[in-house]
């Protein structure tokens, strides 16, 4: 039986970065869930009788939205569903069932490295047939159903049983539950030489995953302890919770300090990793060397011939606009494209389809290749597996000679976070304004050479999206980049983005923040970034 329910629209469901966050209590309001599915399933056509895949990451109510989703795609008429079984799907393996099974697309509730709990974040987004997030003219099309929504449709068909794997009829719809980790550790198995890493872990290297509490823990367990052979003990924080035990699952140096105290200390495991909410973002720590995810993905790209699944060599690689331009050098040597995109991944997604790069990465510690349409934090974990075995060096060691053979980008972000939103508005249409009358001038002795708000066409389908980021270029070829984020919930979070290269090797030992002082200065006197926000210190350094 289906219903027809009358709702009125919510003016604020417009999806940012990767998909629509909000507070919880947001998502509990009366219909908000129900209008935002109503609405992506409004805004496409053609799903008639088809396959939809829905998981999560098993954040505070997660299962609610999952029974919501399941009985809204009965009432729309999709012929299936694929649910992984407890509403557990990392983001990365929701892309692999979408494009393995051929489904029509994937709905994944997540707020990614956002916390969780009765308070914190929620979040939904739409993934495309091609497994990857909905392009921008999916999500404005959203948005525009979402402010006219005047009803939903939903099947009655009670609670449907989504922990025990199996296949059950809910009205005219099949819901298929399936084993989340399964057809995904047999992706990274195909990619990856697992009999190399299982003889690596065999010799008593040692490794250290931290899941946070978050979606990647049975991915890693099953992954690195059993199909590996990695000593039980070497996932920390595998299972995940509904609050993600209190903290934020965002590995970086500041949430997971725990994670580079170790790997800096004494006793120091060989390798150390970590995974956000949803599992596509990743940390990378070598033994006493932390490594930015801009050098990370420079990195991947440089050695990926020494893994099967990229024997053959990279197409081309593509990074978003604030990454360091590390990649680039790689890029450059290996004689391949490489692409500056938009914040997010949904920009890569025409150029993999397109076959126009391999390897994408972005600063925020995503990076992933073709084998999916999402960045994928185990993916990155075990290619640098693969090249550590491979390569037979310590991980400080591949990060060393990388540098010697193309130079070191010194980068950082600065965030920050719950800015007043007209402060921090203003700061950015200040600095807009004066954008033209920049070049030329001189900041704490830098001069400045070039200054725009960056834009981006899409080279696959000629789409153009304004205002990404504004960038500051000087003589020399350092940057400073600002940008207000696009995935937080309350206030305004600016980030500030400064690289610096420098070809000489006997300065590739600096302190990062160090390096890039006089940038950091010269971006507080261009864009007055403490009296715009109030601040006088980033809240998280990365
Ligand atoms: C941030 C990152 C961006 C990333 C996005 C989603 O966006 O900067 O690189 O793609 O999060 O990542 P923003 O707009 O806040 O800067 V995830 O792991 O939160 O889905
Ligand atoms: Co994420």
């Amino acid at each position: 039986m289906i219903k027809t329910v009358p709702t009125k629209p919510y003016t604020d469901q417009k999806p940012g970065t990767s998909g629509l966050r909000k507070k919880v209590p947001v998502f509990q309001q009366e219909h908000y869930a129900e209008n935002f599915i109503q609405s992506i399933f409004d805004a496409l056509d053609g799903f008639q009788g088809k396959t939809l895949v829905i998981g999560g990451d098993g954040r505070f109510y997660n299962r609610e939205v999952i029974q919501k989703a399941i009985a809204i795609a009965a009432g729309n008429g999709f012929g299936k569903v694929m649910v992984g079984q407890g509403g557990i799907l990392s983001t990365p393996a929701a892309s692999n069932i979408i494009r393995k099974y051929k489904t029509f697309g994937g709905i994944i509730l997540s707020a990614s490295h956002n916390p969780g709990g009765p308070h914190e974040d929620f979040g939904i987004k739409y993934n495309a047939g091609n497994g990857g997030p909905a392009p921008e003219k999916i999500t404005d099309a959203i948005f525009a159903k979402s402010k006219q929504i005047k009803s939903f449709k939903i099947a009655d068909i009670g609670t449907v049983d989504i922990d025990t794997i199996g296949t059950v009829k809910a009205g005219d719809m099949t819901v298929e539950i399936f084993d989340p980790v399964k057809d995904y550790a047999e992706l990274m198995e195909s990619l990856f030489d697992f009999d190399s890493l299982r003889k690596l872990f065999k010799s008593g290297f040692r490794m250290r995953f931290d899941a946070m509490h978050a979606v990647t823990g049975p991915y890693a367990k099953e992954i690195l302890e059993h199909r590996l052979g990695a000593p039980n003990g070497t996932c920390r924080n595998f299972k995940p919770l509904p609050d993600f035990g209190g903290h934020h699952p965002d590995p970086n140096l500041v949430h997971a300090k725990h994670l580079y105290d170790e790997m800096m200390g004494p006793d120091a495991p060989d390798f150390g990793a970590a995974s956000d909410g949803d599992g596509d973002r990743n940390l990378i720590i070598g033994k006493g060397i932390f490594v930015t995810p801009s050098d990370s993905v420079a990195m991947l790209a440089a050695n990926a011939k020494l893994a099967p699944g990229y024997k053959d060599g990279l197409k081309g690689i593509a990074r978003s606009m604030p990454t360091s331009g590390a990649a680039d050098r790689v890029a450059e040597k290996l004689g391949i494209g490489i692409y500056e995109t938009p914040t997010g991944w949904k920009f890569f997604g025409n150029l993999l389809d397109a076959g126009m790069a391999t390897i994408c990465g972005e600063e925020s510690a995503g990076t992933g290749s073709n084998h999916v349409r999402e960045k994928d934090g185990l993916w990155a974990v075990l290619l640098w597996l693969n090249i550590l075995a491979a390569r037979g060096e310590s991980c400080k060691d591949i990060v060393t000679k990388h540098w010697e053979t193309y130079g070191r980008n010194y980068y950082s972000r600065h965030d920050y976070e719950e800015v007043e939103s007209d402060r921090a508005n203003a700061l950015v249409d200040e600095l807009r304004a004066k954008l033209g009358s920049l070049p030329g001038t001189t900041a704490r002795g830098l001069k400045i050479a070039k200054a725009d708000d960056f834009a981006y066409r899409d080279p696959v389908d000629g789409s153009v999206s304004e205002h990404q980021g504004i960038r500051i270029l000087f003589e020399g070829g350092s940057r400073v980049v600002l940008r207000l984020s696009g995935t937080g919930t309350s206030g305004a979070t600016l980030r500030v983005y400064i690289e610096r290269y420098e070809p000489d090797k006997a300065r590739h030992d600096l302190d990062t923040q160090e390096a890039l002082a006089d940038l950091i200065a010269a971006a507080d006197d261009i864009a007055g970034i403490k009296s715009h926000t109030g601040r006088n210190k980033p809240s998280v350094i990365t």
